[in-house]
């Protein structure tokens, strides 16, 4: 197990990527590429905790009020990394549905493009 203290500022972090060869990442950015459906306007701002087998990750949030998105509020939130997206889940919703079936119709038959070198 690994602790380390490497300053109080959290631009010091950003600053030390040498960590046992970690990789820093921007948890928003990282969500929105790999969460289907995570909200545009939702920023993660901190981890502070995962689970003892690490599936869960929990942590502090900004965005709008589900009670009412016209206020922007601070919030608690939990990430489940054993929650995949299915293949068949063409338009991310997580439900495979008809919409998935339709756009698998419009798209059938049609070939990726590249242009010649
Ligand atoms: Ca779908």
């Amino acid at each position: 197990m690994l602790w380390k203290f490497i300053g109080s500022n959290p631009d010091d972090v950003n600053q030390r990527t040498d960590i046992n060869n970690w990789q820093l990442v921007d948890l928003t950015e990282w969500a929105r590429q790999n969460i289907p459906n995570f909200p545009q306007n939702v920023q993660l701002l901190s981890a502070v905790a995962i689970s003892d087998n690490g599936r869960f990750i929990g942590g502090r949030a900004y965005g709008p009020n589900p009670n009412d998105p016209s206020q922007n509020v601070y919030f608690a939130y939990v990430i489940d990394l054993q929650c995949e997206r299915l293949a068949s889940d063409i338009n991310g919703d997580g439900i495979v549905d008809d919409a998935d079936l339709l756009q698998v119709l419009f798209d059938f038959g049609s070939q990726l493009s590249c242009p010649q070198p």
